[in-house]
């Protein structure tokens, strides 16, 4: 995908005329998953495939937004209360409400927007999205916000308008994200560190298994309540826990009868996730990729068994890069679908990704999708 593919179907959407060019990519995860709304860590990275869209004020109150992959054109005012129905207009919608909240005195614009991260697979194409208009909108209507509050406004767009009560993960990656380092953002205070990650010897790769769960943001806001139940159980023995990330599992252990084994299997999986975050960017210190790789298959397993967000196919996945000797795996993103992040030596790639595609195709029936990342740089503006 790019710039000039976006421009030439905005100037023959919109008769001629030429706006400004933004981007804002999607992210992988190398570990920290369904931690951010817990108030723990996560480790996320900007990667290659993203979201552009060409924009430019049209001297109205109306938005004029074409998604030229769905070929969809919607037309809304600013000041109208109801959303639009198309759901790739939600977040344009929210994300305009959302900075208009803030102050910025955002006016009607023109917008065609393509983008090359697939949809479903775990690799945050909303944030993408939203951050690509949080941060355009700041600039072109001379808002006054800064990147955190950029996130945010991508974040309280999936709360209010698109019914996804998520983290700030992807869109803190999207916005601030930096080629060539991985993010150890802490979701409580927003202080971050980048981590430059070049393994030597290694790639990141990720097995997409083309599965998207339909009632994934019900399961999704289910398991934050889970969380949330758990701490308040708690939070009576120990007033100050204000997240799992306070939490101990001795804490948690306390109040093992006053909740569901369920919610108790969510937490447990959340205190441990968070330890686990801290614990790989120890050993990414040292160069220590076989403990990252460890960690990653727990994290699998506690996504598989504890926090029940993974499925058949991505365990297929899974147990398929252990059979093959790969170092790290594990279902990425919110899960219920999408891809499988895998750290594999050089000389192994080749066939684990042979004998990914062989097996899942002879037992699914179709071939997963295979995409190599590379971590990139944040929001910008192109043109
Ligand atoms: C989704 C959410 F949007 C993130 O905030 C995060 O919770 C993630 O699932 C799971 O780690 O991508």
């Amino acid at each position: 995908m790019d710039i000039e593919f976006v421009r030439s179907r905005f100037i023959k959407h919109f008769d001629g005329e030429t706006g400004n060019v933004y981007a804002s990519p999607g992210r992988i995860n190398l570990i920290g998953e369904h931690t951010d709304y817990n108030g723990g860590f996560v480790f996320p990275g900007a990667i290659d495939k993203g979201m552009i869209a060409e924009i430019k004020p049209n001297g109205t109150d109306k938005v004029r937004a074409y998604s030229i992959d769905l070929k969809d054109y919607v037309e809304f005012g600013l000041n109208e209360e109801d959303a639009p129905k198309a759901s790739w207009a939600r977040y344009i919608f929210g994300v305009c409400r959302e900075m208009i909240k803030r102050g910025v005195a955002v006016k009607g614009f023109n917008t065609a927007f393509a983008g090359d991260v697939p949809l479903g697979a775990g690799m945050s194409s909303s944030a993408a999205l939203e951050s690509t208009y949080a941060f355009a909108l700041n600039e072109l209507f001379n808002g006054n916000i800064d990147k955190f509050e950029l996130a945010k406004v991508g974040q309280a767009t999936e709360h209010n308008y698109c019914g996804v009560k998520c983290g700030i993960m992807d869109q803190f990656a999207s916005v601030f994200g930096k080629a060539g380092s991985l993010i150890r953002l802490d979701c409580r205070s927003l202080e971050y560190e980048y981590f430059p990650f070049k393994p030597e010897g290694y790639r990141l790769v990720l097995v997409d298994s083309v599965v998207k769960h339909e009632l994934a943001s019900s399961a999704y806001n289910k398991r934050r309540q889970s969380c949330e139940t758990a701490v308040a159980a708690i939070k009576k023995n120990h007033p100050n826990v204000e997240f799992l990330r306070d939490a101990t599992m001795d804490m948690l252990k306390e109040v093992k009868s006053e909740i569901t084994a369920e919610d108790f299997m969510r937490a447990e999986y959340v205190i441990e996730e968070i330890q686990r975050v801290l614990d790989v960017c120890d050993a990414l210190q040292v160069g220590d990729y076989e403990t990252v790789g460890q960690k990653m298959y727990e994290t699998h397993h506690g996504m598989s068994k504890l926090y029940e967000v993974s499925c058949e196919e991505l365990d297929f996945l899974n147990d398929c890069a252990k059979e093959c000797g790969v170092t790290g795996s594990r279902v990425m993103g919110g899960g219920f679908g999408g891809c499988t992040i895998n750290l594999v030596k050089d000389e192994l790639y080749d066939s684990f990704i042979a004998k990914a595609k062989e097996t899942f195709k002879a037992k699914f029936g179709r071939s997963p999708k295979v995409y190599d990342v590379v971590i990139s740089d944040g929001s910008r503006r192109l043109v």
